[in-house]
C-alpha cells in the first residue's frame, strides 16, 4: 500500500490513469484491459443505449473516477451509472486494482414499481487470465417474471468446458445463473454473446412492463428483495478484500456501502 487513498483525487494520476487506458501498455503486466473486458463493457453500452428514457446519473466524484498507485502499479475505477424506464440504476464499473487484476462490474438495479429482475455481470481477470464470467437475471420476489423466464429459457448457452461451483452467498442467482471460467478466446466471445442475450431478455421485459403503485405489496416486496439481493453481495469477501488491499478498509466500506451495493431507496 503507498498512498493509493490519498492519491485518487490528483489530476496528474487521473490523467495517467486515463491515458494508461487509451494506450495498450508493453510493460510486462501486459495490456492495460483484457480484450474480454474492454468487449463486454461495449456490449453492455450498446444495448444501454437501446433502454427507453436513458439518462445518465449524477455520480459523486470521488467515486466516479479513481486512480492511484499500488507497489509502483496503476490503480483505477471508472463508473458509468445511468437510469431509464424501469430500472433505477445501472451501473458499469472497470477497475484495475493492482497485481495484473482487471474487473467488469455490471448491475442493473430495478424500479421495485416494476416486475424486473437484477441484472448482475462480473468478470475477473488476473495475470494468468480470466478466473471468473458471471451473468444472471436475479429474481426480486418468489420468482422471476414469466415474460423473462419464456426469454431465458428460449435462450442457447454455448458448452462452456468449466464451470464453476456457486459460493454459499449466491442463493440470490436464478436457476439460469452462468458461472464459467471461459476456456479461450472463443469461450470468451460466446460469454459476451451470452451477456448479450440476457439483457435481450431485460430489454424486451423492461419494453413490456408497466409500474406498480409505490405502495402497492408487489412494489415493497420487490425492493425487500433488492434489500436482500445487496445484503448476498455485501458476504462477497472476496470483492472487499481487493478494495482494502488497493485502498484501504475505510475507502472500501463506503465504497461498497454507497456505490456498489447501496441500499435502494423507499420507493
Ligand atoms: C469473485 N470478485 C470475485 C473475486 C474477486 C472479485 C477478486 C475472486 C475471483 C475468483 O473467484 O476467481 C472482486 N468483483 C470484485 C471487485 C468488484 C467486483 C473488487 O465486482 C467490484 C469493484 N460479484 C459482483 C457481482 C456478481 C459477483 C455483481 O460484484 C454477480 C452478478 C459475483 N464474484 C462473483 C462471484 C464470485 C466472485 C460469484 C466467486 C466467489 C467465490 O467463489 O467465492
Amino acid at each position: 500500500m503507498d498512498g493509493a487513498s490519498g492519491a485518487w483525487q490528483s489530476p496528474i494520476l487521473s490523467l495517467i490513469a486515463i491515458v494508461a487506458i487509451v494506450l495498450p501498455s508493453s510493460s510486462s503486466s501486459g495490456p492495460v484491459i483484457h480484450p474480454l473486458v474492454e468487449a463486454l463493457a461495449e456490449r453492455i453500452r450498446c444495448r444501454r443505449e437501446l433502454l427507453p428514457e436513458l439518462s445518465p446519473l449524477a455520480v459523486d466524484p470521488e467515486l466516479e473516477a479513481i486512480s492511484g498507485t499500488l507497489d509502483g502499479e496503476l490503480l483505477f475505477i471508472r463508473n458509468e451509472l445511468h437510469r431509464c424506464r424501469g430500472l433505477r440504476k445501472l451501473h458499469l464499473e472497470i477497475a484495475r486494482l493492482g497485481a495484473g487484476l482487471q474487473i467488469l462490474h455490471s448491475v442493473f438495479f430495478p424500479d421495485p414499481r416494476f416486475d424486473l429482475p437484477i441484472f448482475g455481470a462480473d468478470i475477473v481477470a488476473g495475470p494468468a487470465g480470466i478466473s471468473a464470467a458471471i451473468v444472471d437475471l436475479s429474481p426480486v420476489g418468489p420468482s422471476l417474471p414469466s415474460v423473462v423466464l419464456d426469454g431465458l429459457e428460449a435462450l442457447p448457452v454455448s458448452p462452456f468446458k468449466q464451470v464453476r461451483e456457486l459460493p454459499a452467498w449466491g442463493t440470490i442467482f436464478s436457476p439460469f445463473v452462468q458461472f464459467i471460467r471461459p476456456a479461450g478466446q472463443e469461450e470468451e466471445s460466446w460469454f459476451v454473446d451470452l451477456v448479450d442475450g440476457y439483457l435481450t431478455v431485460l430489454s424486451h421485459a423492461v419494453e413490456v412492463s408497466a409500474p406498480n403503485a409505490p405502495d402497492a405489496a408487489s412494489t415493497i416486496q420487490r425492493h425487500q428483495g433488492q434489500l436482500s439481493y445487496c445484503l448476498q453481495q455485501k458476504r462477497n469477501d472476496k470483492t472487499r478484500r481487493v478494495l482494502e488491499k488497493a485502498f484501504n478498509p475505510q475507502w472500501a466500506d463506503r465504497y461498497i456501502e454507497e456505490l456498489l451495493f447501496d441500499d435502494p431507496p423507499p420507493p
